[in-house]
């Protein structure tokens, strides 16, 4: 059966409005930056909400939207999560990474402690979907780790446009997420991120961005 198909049509915008969207919208993004000390304050009701519908907006292979977002705002579940997180990456830094991975690490100072996990108002956990189980049956989707990943730059940037800084924390292997939040066997964590407001005395690394002649190619 074929979908139906409805009219489309998006605005066209002057030259000169359209540079100053991508210029706005580029100022906005590139004031974003990986936080690793956050507030405990809550976040208004109903932004997280929004920002996963905005997530829930991404293209994905013939559009099967194959995520699903867990938010988790209790205390005890974010403890648990601590925990279990602590416990695996405790093995990674203790020998689990290869030496030019810590070697790599090293900069950052990051370590095994990870009290973000349970200072951050909201801990929001991405699933990928690998595949559907439709009344036992497994159905396929396509180009998962794409679509999800996607869906995941959406929601950190509708998460920084609400004002909110995120961690993009994967505490590899993340498979005791399943069990804390009960998600079902065809679905893999793959990002575990703090959200919240930047702690008054947060800092950030000094780090600088790729310029465009690096990152770009024209033909
Ligand atoms: N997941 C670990 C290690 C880590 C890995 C990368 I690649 C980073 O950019 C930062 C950290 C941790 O969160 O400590």
């Amino acid at each position: 059966m074929k979908q139906t198909m409805i009219p489309y049509a998006l605005e066209r915008l002057a030259p000169a409005a359209m540079q100053q969207r991508a210029d706005t919208f580029y100022e906005l993004m590139n004031r974003r930056r990986t936080v690793r000390q956050f507030a405990p304050d809550p976040i208004p009701e109903g932004v997280l909400e929004r920002a996963i519908l905005t997530a829930g907006t991404a293209p994905s292979g013939a559009h099967k939207q194959p995520w699903h977002f867990c938010v988790v705002k209790d205390a005890v579940i974010k403890h648990q999560i601590r925990e279990a997180a602590e416990h695996e990456e405790r093995i990674n830094y203790s020998g689990r990474f290869p030496d030019d991975w810590l070697e790599d690490l090293e900069i950052f100072g990051t370590d095994h402690v990870k009290a973000y996990l349970d200072i951050a108002p909201a801990l929001i956990v991405v699933f990928k979907e690998n595949y559907r189980l439709v009344d036992g049956d497994r159905k396929k989707n396509y180009y998962v780790n794409e679509s999800v990943g996607i869906a995941s730059g959406m929601l950190i940037a509708a998460l920084h446009n609400a004002g909110l800084a995120t961690l993009t924390h994967t505490p590899n292997p993340m498979a005791f997420l399943n069990e804390i939040l009960d998600r079902p066997k065809n679905e893999v964590p793959i990002l575990l991120m703090p959200v919240g407001y930047p702690a008054e005395d947060a800092c950030v690394p000094d780090i600088h961005r790729k310029s465009l002649q690096e990152i770009m190619t024209i033909f």
